[in-house]
């Protein structure tokens, strides 16, 4: 299954959810569509979310500590898609996640940032 996680409260949310499930359409893919803004709970959505499932991060990212216990959640999935233009949240989760024990724990897992991309 696919998780999209996606900004609820402005247009490129809704934009950037849009294409991800236009894309998991065309290739047949299962998905589950959740929207979501800052202050929600997002660990609720944590029952939905098995440990192979696929999660995408559409104009939004989880605080800190909570992408880091999606992480751990997903140890044997093949991958979390982060997409989001803002830099500062994206700092703040990779300092975060430079003092923990994650890149041991999942050798396969690979970061990459690039501001030169951006979607709607
Ligand atoms: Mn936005």
């Amino acid at each position: 299954m696919n998780h999209v996680f996606y900004h609820s409260a402005d247009l490129d949310g809704h934009c950037g959810g849009a294409v991800v499930r236009y894309h998991l359409e065309k290739l047949g893919e299962p998905y589950a569509m959740h929207p979501i803004d800052y202050g929600d709970d997002f660990r609720a959505h944590f029952l939905d979310i098995t440990p192979k499932d696929n999660v995408f991060l559409v104009d939004w990212s989880p605080e800190p500590e909570d992408f880091e216990a999606l992480l751990r959640l997903l140890v044997d999935s093949t991958k979390v898609i982060w997409l989001d233009h803002h830099e500062r949240r994206i700092t703040e989760v990779l300092d975060h996640l430079m003092g923990t024990d994650l890149n041991a724990d999942m050798p396969g897992n690979a970061t990459s940032f690039d501001d030169g991309l951006s979607g709607c």
